[in-house]
C-alpha cells in the first residue's frame, strides 16, 4: 500500500474543477485519507518545490501555487504514486493523453491543474509538509475488497 500527496492547483480551484479532479482519483479506486482546502504561503511553497530552486521557472512556480486557494489531499492504494501520476497525465498537458486529467482539462505546463508526488521519498516528505499525522484517517471502505484485492 502506498500514499501520495495530491494538490488541486489554484487554476483548477478557480475553474470549479475540484469535484471533477477528486472524482477521477476516487473513481480510479484510490482512497482519500486526508483532504483540506488551504492557501499555500511562500515559505511552504519554497519547501514543497525545493528541488526546482534555481530553475528558470522557479519564481513563476511559486507565484502561481500561492496565487489562490488549493485543495491538498492524501490518497492511498496499491502503487498509489504511479497510479495517480498516470491518471494525471504528463506534466506538459500538450503531451498528456486524452482521458487523463491534464489531457482532458489543461493546456499550459505552468497551469496544469494538479500535482502528484513522484516517488515514495517525495510522497513521505510532501505529506509531512501538508498534514500532521493526526489529520490522516486510517480506515477501510466496504468496497475496498472489490478494488484493492
Ligand atoms: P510534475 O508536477 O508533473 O511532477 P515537475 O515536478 O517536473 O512536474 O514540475 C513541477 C511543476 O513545475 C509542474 N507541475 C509545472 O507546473 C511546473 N513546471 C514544470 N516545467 C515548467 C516549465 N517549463 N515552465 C513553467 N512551469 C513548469
Amino acid at each position: 500500500m502506498e500514499r501520495s500527496l495530491i494538490i488541486v492547483k489554484p487554476d483548477a480551484v478557480q475553474r470549479g474543477l475540484i469535484g471533477e479532479i477528486l472524482r477521477r482519483l476516487e473513481q480510479r479506486g484510490l482512497r482519500f485519507i486526508g483532504l483540506k482546502l488551504m492557501w499555500i504561503d511562500r515559505e511552504l511553497a519554497e519547501r514543497h518545490y525545493a528541488e526546482h530552486r534555481g530553475k528558470a521557472f522557479f519564481e513563476e512556480l511559486l507565484s502561481f501555487i500561492t496565487s489562490g486557494p488549493v485543495v491538498v489531499g492524501v490518497v492511498e492504494g496499491p502503487r498509489a504514486i504511479e497510479v495517480t501520476r498516470k491518471t494525471m497525465g504528463k506534466t506538459d498537458p500538450a503531451e498528456a493523453e486524452p482521458g487523463t486529467i491534464r489531457g482532458d482539462l489543461a493546456l499550459s505546463i505552468a497551469q496544469n491543474v494538479i500535482h502528484g508526488s513522484d516517488s515514495p521519498e517525495k510522497a513521505a516528505y510532501e505529506i509531512s509538509l501538508f498534514f500532521r499525522e493526526d489529520e490522516l484517517v486510517s480506515y477501510e471502505r466496504a468496497i475496498d475488497r472489490w478494488i484493492m484485492g
